[in-house]
């Protein structure tokens, strides 16, 4: 399997995000990124190549322009009026306050704009974004010829980050922008399944009323776990896109076999509807041993989701997103793409 990779993820680097009423360092850091390509080489799963340019017009097909232009320049306004720290939000614009007067002080376009206080914005963030979509974006188009499957090796994530909204630690939805970029290319059908520990919200608000992308997503139950206040079964979709949307909403402590008795709930779906390419939004923070997550899956139960996926028979693009327990994120998340392998 082809990886494409791209050293730009660096640029973003964020020093603290509030946790537990605890300002602590980032826990979505470079050495991330390192350590997967570190065990891409090691364990030889394929060629590693960059990213090519596509410029902003893809990213636009799923995020509004007025946000991406907000991100381009948000770093330079907030250093200009605070000095030269990561920007984090105050406030937000909560039901009974008004979201149509445009604020022209950053704070204000901050609080519009993000979810969260976990995800600093920093100087180099907007950089390694488009570094990151032209990631993504990359490994779709390798699908076009002939690929069966593409390693996307890209950080910060991006499956919270909703069409005009960013947060937990994603800014560009970089799943999204390679499902839109597979239906442009002429799929009519397209997937995205999201095995990442967190509900992804984002990739959810920007499909959720669309037919021809399906969105599926097993996760850690939002009545007790981030993102809160979405990600619930009875949330299956709206308009053209009803009955396209399955959240797989799972308990704290979910072991190997729930898990896989889930995901081949979720993968039938995925078969009953039909689908031309599929999407995996992969983060391993479903890991034992993440230190934000509760779920009980080891080293080798990540082989065996990869064969699950495997046995969709789809074209296939793999987007890296969250796993925190950076020791083992290179051996949890090429085991996916190795246990895919093997089982093709
Ligand atoms: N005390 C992704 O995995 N903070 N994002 C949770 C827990 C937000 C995770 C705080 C976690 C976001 C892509
Ligand atoms: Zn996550």
């Amino acid at each position: 399997m082809i990886t494409v990779y791209s050293d730009d993820h660096r640029f973003h680097d964020g020093k603290v995000e509030l946790n537990d009423g605890k300002l602590v360092p980032c826990f979505e850091m470079p050495r991330r990124a390192e350590l997967v390509l570190a065990r891409v080489k090691a364990t030889g799963l394929g060629e590693i190549v960059p990213p090519k340019p596509h410029g902003l017009d893809p990213v636009r097909r799923v995020h509004r322009s007025d946000y991406i232009d907000f991100l381009s320049t948000a770093h330079d306004e907030w250093k200009a009026e605070h000095g030269d720290y990561d920007a984090l939000p105050l406030n937000w614009p909560v039901p009974g306050m008004r979201r149509d007067v445009r604020p022209q002080h950053i704070d204000g376009k901050i609080g519009l704009y993000c979810l969260d206080v976990g995800t600093p914005l920093t100087a180099g963030t907007f950089r390694a974004i488009t570094a990151g979509a032209d990631v993504a974006l990359t490994a779709a188009a390798l699908l076009g010829t002939g690929e069966r499957a593409a390693f996307a090796l890209t950080r910060p994530p991006g499956h919270h980050a909703t069409s005009a909204c960013y947060g937990g630690y994603c800014f560009f939805n970089n799943a999204a922008i390679a499902a839109q970029a597979l239906r442009d290319a002429g799929a009519a059908r397209v997937c995205v399944l999201d095995v990442d520990y967190h509900h992804g919200n984002g990739t959810q608000e920007i499909f959720y009323e669309r037919g021809d992308v399906l969105f599926v997503s097993l996760h850690s139950d939002p009545v007790h776990e981030y993102p809160y206040f979405c990600g619930f079964a009875d949330e299956t979709g709206a308009g053209a896109g009803e009955g396209a949307n399955l959240n797989i909403p799972l308990a704290w402590g979910t072991d190997a076999t729930q898990y896989v008795a889930a995901l081949d709930h979720a993968l039938a779906r995925i078969e009953a509807f039909g689908v031309d390419a599929l999407v995996v939004s992969l983060g391993v923070d479903t890991y034992k041993g993440d230190p934000i997550s509760r779920f009980a899956l080891d080293h080798d139960d990540f082989t065996a989701i990869g064969a699950r996926i495997a046995g969709a028979k789809h074209p296939t693009v793999f987007v890296m997103e969250g796993g925190y327990a950076v020791e083992a994120i290179g051996v949890n998340l090429v085991n996916v793409l190795q246990g895919f392998e093997a089982a093709d």
